[in-house]
């Protein structure tokens, strides 16, 4: 099994899951790879579960502070947060064991750009890493490793912690190496230099990530699949999203703000992203290249199609279907896919030097165009902000859909003020519902309003959002984003009271 490891000085330290678990102690810092549900460690959390629920049934105090690239998977985050042996946990969650206890406040939870990670760990505002737990493919004779299915964080991590344990996961196809490439140019203010890379496909770094071999305090052989999510078709609402887009698309070519390859596409992750990609296999536009977070579904799809040339990302996230066609065919796709640090794939720098297209779900708009992406009524995370504002505000044109309704449509994804922001109205070029598209480039805010309402808002809101809009007009205390505040977050306070914002 130690075929993986061909440092041989390195194959003396393979021990068992529960044996590198032991090395993490109570109140340590952990920095575990991983990024929307691929390439975390499938062993060692797990047996550190169950360690810290022994040391709780012992009666002794267990917690760590776990920093991850994003979403990992229940081995990780649901096994840690499901013992309570979570303290902090940072960048972004989607696991819903850990969203209840952060919603319950039992877990300190630190929501953040993606792109910021990394350099905060290096300026030291985050704390000192005590332990590193990455995940693999295998280890070169000169001790580089090679990555796995998910770059994230794991640079950084495998530079700043003290100790590190390594998984090598024998179910990542071995011919994963080569499509990685791993940025060492970053330094520190005001050493910084500007990041050399002029093209989504241009490769500027390694293909390995580099560690002390000193340092190396375990390793663990695995055979775990990544958790990959069941792929749903798109629904009508989605379909009708992407046709919109779609729409869009064709008509800035048309005028001439848009290349008739489009501009690097940053997509996020779920259905209606998905939908959207599904519309581009059958749309007009060739020669297509992607500069996003992750691969996903849909972006395979585009790149067996042929209209998709490459796509540069930080990590996989694909379906067990999509996962299996890539495992099948992985050397073919290595020459069109890259995968880099989650501080390079969403650099604001490269982002905006690009001219990325960006495309991001939220939870709710305004009608000023304010988006909420990550917390329910204001208060209730659901996710986090994840990589959205990294390409929202420095994206070409920054788009942003969904579903005019939740919940059965007892909610309003349109209201008359975001009950949280994570995108002020100056980061929103586009919002997309299945109802229509506005356009709000260039438009003040009254203007924004009249258009979300007519093109955006459900029909069985549409009236209510008007009524308000007029009231705000002769009520407000100015003019220029005319709002009543005693008004303004009552139908986010009825769906609390009464299950439902139409009351
Ligand atoms: O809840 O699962 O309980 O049914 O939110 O919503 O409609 O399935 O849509 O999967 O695209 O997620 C904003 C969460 C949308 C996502 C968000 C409830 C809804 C459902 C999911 P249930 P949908 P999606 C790249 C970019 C931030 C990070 C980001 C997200 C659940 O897009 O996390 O953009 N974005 N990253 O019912 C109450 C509302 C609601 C609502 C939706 N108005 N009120 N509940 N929901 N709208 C990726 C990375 O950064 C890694």
């Amino acid at each position: 099994m130690t075929d993986r490891i061909a440092a041989p000085a390195l194959r003396a330290k393979v021990t068992s899951a529960a044996e590198a678990a032991r090395l993490i102690r109570h109140g340590m810092t952990v920095g575990m790879s991983g990024f929307t549900g691929s390439g975390y460690p499938k062993a060692v959390p797990v047996a550190l579960a169950a360690h810290i629920d022994a040391e709780h049934q012992a009666g002794r105090p267990m917690k760590i502070k776990v920093w991850t690239g994003a979403s990992t998977g229940p081995e990780l985050d649901g096994a840690l947060a499901r013992v309570d042996g979570i303290e902090l946990r940072l960048p972004y969650n989607s696991d819903p064991v850990a969203r209840e206890r952060i919603n319950k406040g039992e877990i300190d939870y630190l929501d953040m750009h993606l792109s910021q990670v990394a350099p905060m760990a290096w300026q030291g505002f985050l704390g000192e890493l005590d332990v590193a737990v990455i995940e693999i493919v295998g280890i070169r004779a000169d001790g580089s490793l090679i990555p796995s299915s998910s770059v994230g964080n794991n640079k950084t991590w495998l530079d700043r912690a003290k100790g590190v344990i390594l998984e090598v996961n024998r179910w990542q196809n071995p011919a994963l190496e080569g499509m990685h490439d791993i940025y060492y140019g970053t330094a520190l203010p005001p050493h910084r230099v500007p990041i050399p890379l002029v093209r989504a496909d241009d490769r500027i770094g390694q293909d390995t990530l580099r560690c002390d071999p000193d340092k190396i305090l375990a390793i663990v052989e695995t055979d775990a699949p990544d958790r990959n999510a069941p792929f749903t078709p798109p629904d009508t609402s989605a379909r009708a999203i992407a046709g919109h887009l779609l729409d869009f698309f064709a008509h800035e070519v048309k005028v001439g703000r848009l290349p008739a390859s489009l501009l690097p596409l940053q997509s996020g992750v779920g259905n209606i992203a998905n939908a959207v990609l599904a519309g581009l296999v059958d749309g007009p536009f060739d020669n297509l290249s992607a500069y996003t977070e992750v691969i996903q579904d849909g972006m395979l799809d585009l790149l067996d199609s042929g209209k998709l040339r490459m796509a540069s990302a930080t990590a996989f996230s694909l379906s067990p279907e999509a996962a299996e066609r890539i495992n099948a065919d992985m050397a073919r796709y290595r020459d069109r896919m890259i995968l880099r640090p989650q501080e390079i794939s969403n650099h604001p720098e490269l982002i905006r030097r690009l001219g990325c297209v960006a495309m991001n779900g939220l939870i709710e708009a305004d009608i000023y165009g304010n988006v909420n992406s990550t917390c329910v009524m204001g208060s209730r995370i659901q996710n986090g902000i994840g990589g959205s504002g990294d390409f929202a505000r420095n994206a070409y044109v920054s788009i942003f859909m969904t579903p005019s309704t939740a919940k059965g449509g007892k909610i309003s994804a349109i209201v008359p003020q975001a009950s949280h922001v994570d995108h002020i109205t100056q980061d929103v070029a586009v919002l997309v519902t299945e109802q229509g598209l506005a356009d709000l480039r260039g438009l003040s805010p009254r203007k924004r309003a009249d258009l979300i309402i007519e093109r955006c808002a459900h029909p069985s809101y549409r009236d209510a959002l008007r009524d308000y809009q007029a009231r705000a007009l002769v009520g407000s205390y100015g003019l220029h984003a005319p709002s009543l505040p005693g008004e303004a977050l009552s139908w986010h306070q009825r769906f609390i009271d009464t299950g439902s914002m139409l009351g």
